[in-house]
């Protein structure tokens, strides 16, 4: 929770804090164009992230290992859900994912709801990782995306938050579940949400150079690199801020949880 601590006065800090907010201020009253209220306010939050970022490495938070270019895998396994299915997906498929978002709910001050490309013009990470299954397999991929640390500070996390939960637009079980509701056999993950703070935690739309391709989940995937492979949820499209797991399927706080893995899934 140091990170929390630490973000926390970040944020709080007088100065810089005001400043972001009169920025931010501006930018929403002057230029509509340039996006919706929901990017605006990520885009002034993502502006101090390369310092928070740098202050998690000097206290000590551990990054994932990355790798380089020539150490990408040829075949990268696409596994669990290869094509959610469904007449919902099939049309955002169709529509080139225009009409796709991205919802922050929950215990935040101020939903927002993001499009595709509004995160794709987000300040970007790119970085080239190992993904670990429990099924035994591993695959180096570079992943592109928005780091999640500034979305939910734009979102503005309410005191007594500890999980964001993942919804998926993919059922592994039955009908394909509509618009970020959860139904019985609907893949969905959570995270600590210091976890979601972590640098190299990503709302990722490219790998390996490229826009996902369905199989790897697209438009919007998790990347958490620091975690085996069943916590980096494929086809997000919401994202809930809570206090408790319980209520969500099974209450282990995953499709794979609820089915008996574990929940803290470090590697
Ligand atoms: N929505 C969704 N996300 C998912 C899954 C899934 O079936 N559905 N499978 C998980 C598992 S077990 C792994 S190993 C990775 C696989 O990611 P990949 O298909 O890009 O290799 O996605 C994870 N995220
Ligand atoms: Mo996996």
């Amino acid at each position: 929770m140091a990170l929390i601590t630490r973000r926390g006065m970040l944020i709080g800090g007088a100065a810089g804090s005001g400043l972001l907010l009169a920025g931010c201020d501006k930018i929403l009253q002057g230029d509509h164009l340039n996006g919706s209220a929901s990017f605006q306010r990520v885009l002034a939050a993502a502006q101090g992230w390369t310092l928070s970022s740098q202050r998690f490495l000097l206290g000590g938070g551990a990054l994932a290992r990355e790798f380089k270019p020539s150490d990408i895998s040829r075949h990268f396994k696409a596994n669990g859900t290869s094509h959610p299915g469904g007449e919902d997906y099939a049309r955002h498929l169709e529509e080139g994912f225009a009409n796709w978002r991205l919802r922050v709910d929950g215990m935040v001050a101020r939903p927002l709801s993001l499009s595709v490309d509004e995160i794709r013009r987000l300040p970007a990470r790119t970085q080239i990782t190992r993904h670990d299954c429990v099924e035994g397999w591993s695959a180096i991929g570079q992943w592109t995306g928005a780091p999640l640390g500034p979305i939910l500070k734009a979102a503005g996390v309410a005191p007594g938050a500890k999980y964001a939960i993942f919804y998926c637009a993919d059922n592994l079980e039955g009908e394909p579940a509509k618009g970020g509701q959860q139904s019985p056999g609907q893949y969905y993950e959570s995270l600590a949400l210091v976890d979601c703070f972590h640098p190299q935690t990503l709302i990722a739309y490219d790998m390996n150079g490229a826009p996902l391709g369905v199989p790897y989940g697209a438009p919007l995937r998790l990347r958490v690199e620091r975690q085996l492979g069943y916590k980096h949820a494929k086809y997000v499209q919401r994202i809930r801020i809570t206090d408790t797991l319980a209520g969500v399927s099974g209450g282990k706080g995953g499709y794979w949880e609820d089915r008996g893995y574990e929940w803290y899934a470090g590697i």
